[in-house]
């Protein structure tokens, strides 16, 4: 989908449409105020103080009807500048705007305004010459914001909006959006029960339903092979540690906002764990090490708790409770490049295997001037930083750099990718810490018998397995590949009356085999329970009739697909496992 905010006329129009929207609120709503109007990738939004009023969808058609006037009767937009004074006086009783204003650098001479009919707001600009030109938009949504979003302050009301040049265009976005919402993953894991969440377990906490469950233990199996084929151990450790454990981390500095509060039990204070890098340094120090022992890879499957805002937690996409496909790999400073390198292939091994081709790299790196975040150590940040552009210099692997987004401890490597609703988020990550090492004075024994300090690199290839599935879900739009398909096939005898016992037995005999099969001889007609398979996305669906009873055979259909295809009980069988077992994806 195209990204609004990048493109540098739809960003014009769509900011002047915010505008447009103020505008008509403001006829509507003679009482409303104004914070900020952004334009974002999906179009633009308005943040609005309407008193005690909360919007109700039908209120954004009246909104529309307004806006179109307004767009007609083709005013003029005119800039003005004024002084810091100038611009505080003139916004006076308007608490959001003196804010704003008041926040504005004292030598920024020019503050700009501006002025459609009877209507003028504060704004950098630039704007279209006329409201005439606003013809094609559409308001898409509303919600509540907290004023500069932060839960103490009042609860806004935040309108989202859409505009383009052609009715076209108009038209093609809004049918974009449509299927992006068939897509979302929180859409498909209700269909196809999937998961759930309740609010009496709380925000951002799912429950995975047995199929999703079925799914999640096949992404963990697989991953852990891969994993056991490296030469990683894995462990089990719990997911709370006492306040002392952070602390010598650093998180309990570093990283406390992301974190739940603590409780007290007898006398100590633990804290649900937001990582699992401290219990793997605890366990990577339970005895000595010898630099030839080194990499020593310990990974897990690791249940965290983060405090995620209400208004962020999405489906299993950006979750409270979340299981990290955790490795925390202790090397030789010396190994460094090579371990670096294994991991970025594992990553790229392992997006291969599930298709996906879409994705961005990351280089994250700290922000220099956040010393509250980084703990301050310039040359230890250069270091580790030069050390990863050099790796991946080295691969030949495209990436881009960021800016503030490194972990407290070092930089990272992060796998980039988009949903089908929202910004973009982080998959795969592998990170470099010189720190935590330090932190919990490890060591191995070198060569000459003196004690050294390792490196640590933090990497989860699937980040979490919430995550992961979202992201499954929605590039697959719930028709996952055989291999990880909660039913692989679906077993639909023609007639139960007359084929049921030989498709129970091919049911059976499939389920022998290790293949999840499901008979469906329910005494419905034979489209009804075709349909219901094609709806469930199930890869294969059997029908069997008289012909394939006669000769022991079965006939199949693959899903999406019209053609069926008959073969010797054997022959199928084998043609499922083969597929299962190369993981096969289908696109
Ligand atoms: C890799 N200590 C490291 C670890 O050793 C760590 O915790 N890194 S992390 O903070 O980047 O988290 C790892 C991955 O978890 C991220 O790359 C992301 O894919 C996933 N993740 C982070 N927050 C959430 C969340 N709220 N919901 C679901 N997944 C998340
Ligand atoms: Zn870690």
């Amino acid at each position: 989908m195209i990204n609004i905010k990048e493109n540098e006329k739809l960003n014009i129009i769509n900011h002047s449409c915010a505008h447009l929207l103020a505008q008509a609120v403001k006829h509507l709503y003679p009482e409303a105020k104004f914070w900020v109007g952004p334009v974002i990738e999906e179009g633009f939004y308005y943040d609005i103080d309407l008193g005690d009023k909360t919007l109700t969808t039908e209120d954004l058609p009246k909104i529309e009807k307004e806006m179109k006037k307004i767009a007609k009767d083709g005013k003029r937009i005119i800039r003005h500048e004024l002084t810091k004074e100038e611009a505080l006086e003139m916004f006076k009783d308007d608490p959001y705007k003196l804010d704003l204003i008041s926040r504005m650098d004292d030598n920024e001479t020019t503050i700009s305004c501006y002025t459609q009919g009877d209507f003028t707001d504060l704004c950098r600009g630039p704007h279209v010459d006329t409201v005439k030109v606003l013809k094609h938009f559409k308001l898409i949504k509303h919600s509540g914001a907290y004023w500069k979003g932060d839960a103490k302050n009042k609860m806004l009301q935040r309108i989202y909006g859409v505009c383009f040049e052609t009715e076209a265009e108009l038209n093609n976005y809004l049918q974009e959006l449509e299927e992006a919402k068939e897509r979302d993953h929180r859409k498909i894991g209700k269909e196809q029960e999937l998961f759930m969440t309740h609010e009496l377990v709380g925000s951002g906490m799912p429950l995975w339903l047995p199929t999703g469950a079925l799914i999640r233990h096949e992404l963990e199996n697989y991953i852990y092979q891969k994993e056991e084929a490296m030469g990683y151990n894995h462990v089990y450790t719990p997911c709370v540690g006492t306040v002392d454990l952070y602390k010598t981390s650093g998180h309990w500095d570093h990283y406390k906002e992301n974190m739940f509060p603590m409780m007290k039990v007898d006398d100590e204070e633990f804290v649900l764990r937001p990582m699992n890098c401290p219990h793997h340094m605890l366990v990577y120090k339970n005895k000595m090490h010898s630099y030839r022992d080194l990499p020593i890879r310990i990974g897990e499957f690791a249940t965290d708790f983060r405090y995620e805002a209400s208004g962020a937690v999405k489906g299993l996409e950006r979750v409270r409770c979340m299981c990290q496909n955790d490795a925390h790999l202790f090397v030789r400073p010396d190994q460094i490049g090579e371990e670096f390198k294994r991991v970025v292939s594992l990553i790229l091994d392992v997006y291969k295997d599930f298709g996906i081709k879409d994705y961005k790299f990351r280089l994250s790196l700290r922000d220099k001037n956040d010393k509250e975040k980084y703990f301050d150590d310039d040359e230890m940040w250069e270091n580790a930083e030069n050390k990863l552009r050099e790796v991946l210099n080295e691969m030949g692997v495209e990436y881009f750099e960021a800016e503030g987004e490194a972990a407290f401890y070092g930089p990272k490597l992060d796998v980039e990718v988009k949903p089908a609703v929202g910004p973009e988020v982080t998959l795969s990550t592998c990170q470099l810490d010189f720190l935590l090492p330090r932190r919990f004075e490890l060591t191995y024994v070198d060569s000459n018998g003196e004690k050294q300090t390792p490196v640590v690199i933090h990497r989860a290839i699937f980040g979490t397995f919430d995550r992961f599935t979202a992201f499954l879900i929605e590039e697959t739009q719930g028709a996952f590949p055989t291999w990880l398909a909660p039913t692989q096939v679906e077993v639909i005898p023609v007639s139960s009356e007359f084929q049921g016992e030989y498709a129970g037995n091919v049911t059976e005999k499939l389920k022998q085999e290790g293949i999840r099969a499901e008979l469906d001889d329910r005494n419905e007609k034979l489209g009804y329970r075709l349909r219901e398979a094609q709806t469930k996305k199930v890869p294969y669906t059997v029908i069997l009739g008289d012909n394939e009873k006669q000769n022991n055979t079965i006939s199949y259909r693959l899903h999406g697909e019209k053609e069926t295809t008959t073969l010797e009980q054997e022959q199928f069988i084998n043609l499922l496992k083969e597929e299962i077992k190369k993981k096969t994806v289908r696109k």
